[in-house]
This record gives structure tokens, sequence and C-alpha cells, in this order.
């Protein structure tokens, strides 16, 4: 009667075991499936994003015929500029005045008065940094696999590393303007 027992306890302690790894396994492939989901939500997401702000940017070209920071365009020398702050011209209105000078980057009463935006409403990329506009933008320059690209106008997100923006690493999201 006590073999049986023990045989009976032991048994018990096997099929616990045996539910707690297939609990494991379940939560741990849920897990994942949650994670890969939120990623692709936001790959997504910042995809949107990039071809709202490169449709905004042509809109400013178009009126305005200068880059986002008042920069003129067609020189790959320009600044990079944040598409979130005001002087971008692409969220709001931006204000008669230099955004740098060494780039001959400035808005004049004329680029005000024939500025028609805003061009987007948008808030950061969903990891939580800007979007920027990057007049030379080299994709790939640091991705190891991948062969980089020539130098082109682009609007970007630096990615889940939330790297800067001229560290052309393999998860920025970049979309040429041309
Ligand atoms: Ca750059
Ligand atoms: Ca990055």
């Amino acid at each position: 009667m006590k073999n049986c027992l023990n045989r009976k306890k032991g048994f018990t302690i096997v099929e616990l075991l045996v539910a707690i790894a297939i609990i494991g396994v379940l939560a741990a492939s849920s897990i994942y499936s949650t994670v890969r989901a939120r990623a692709l939500a936001n790959e997504t997401k910042a995809k949107g994003d990039l071809k709202a702000l490169r449709d905004a940017v042509n809109l400013l070209v178009a009126d305005v015929g200068k880059w986002p920071g008042g920069c003129p365009v067609d020189k790959v020398s320009n600044p990079e500029i944040d598409l979130s702050i005001a002087q971008a011209g692409i969220k709001q209105s931006p204000v008669v005045g230099i955004v740098d000078s060494g780039s001959g980057c400035f808005w004049t009463a004329q680029d005000v008065a024939n500025w028609k935006g805003p061009y987007a409403q948008y808030s950061l990329d969903p990891w939580g940094s800007a979007y920027y506009f990057d007049p030379d933008y080299e994709p790939w320059l640091h991705c190891s696999g991948k062969t980089a690209l020539a130098k082109m106008p682009v609007v970007m997100s630096p990615g889940t590393n939330k790297s800067d923006v001229n560290a052309y690493d393999c998860d920025d999201f970049y979309l040429p303007l041309r």
C-alpha cells in the first residue's frame, strides 16, 4: 500500500514537471509572438510616417522652393534637420530668420508668405526619436552584409537603436525623396 502511494506521488510530480514545461513553452511562444507583433506594428508605423513626411517635404519644395530648414534644394552639404521643430517648416509655419548660416539655410519673408502648410502632423517615431531630413544620407554605410549606397536626400528614422542620424546603420528606416 505504501509503495503504491509513493508511486502515485512520484507520478504526480512528473506530471507536474511536464505541465510546467508545457506552460513554459507556451508562455515563451506567446511572449515571442507579442514582441514580434509589436515590432512589426512599429515598423509599419515608421514606414507610414516616412511616406507622409516625404510627401510633406515635396509639398514644401513645391510651395517654397526650399528643403526643410530653409535649405537650398539640390545641395548635399546641408545640415540634418529635425522635422519636428518649427523652423523645419513641416509641422508649422517657420519664422523669418537664419537656420544654419554656414549652409545657406534661412527663411525669407517671401518663403513664409509662400508657405501653405502644415504639411504633416506627427509625433516622434515609434522608438521615441525625431524623424529627420538628411540631404546626404548614406544607406548601410555601417551595416555589415550590405553594400553601402551613394549619398541621397532622405527622410529617416534612426530605428530601434535610436542611433545618431549619421550612424547609417542597419536598423535605420529611410525613404529617398526622389
Ligand atoms: Ca548626413
Ligand atoms: Ca539606427
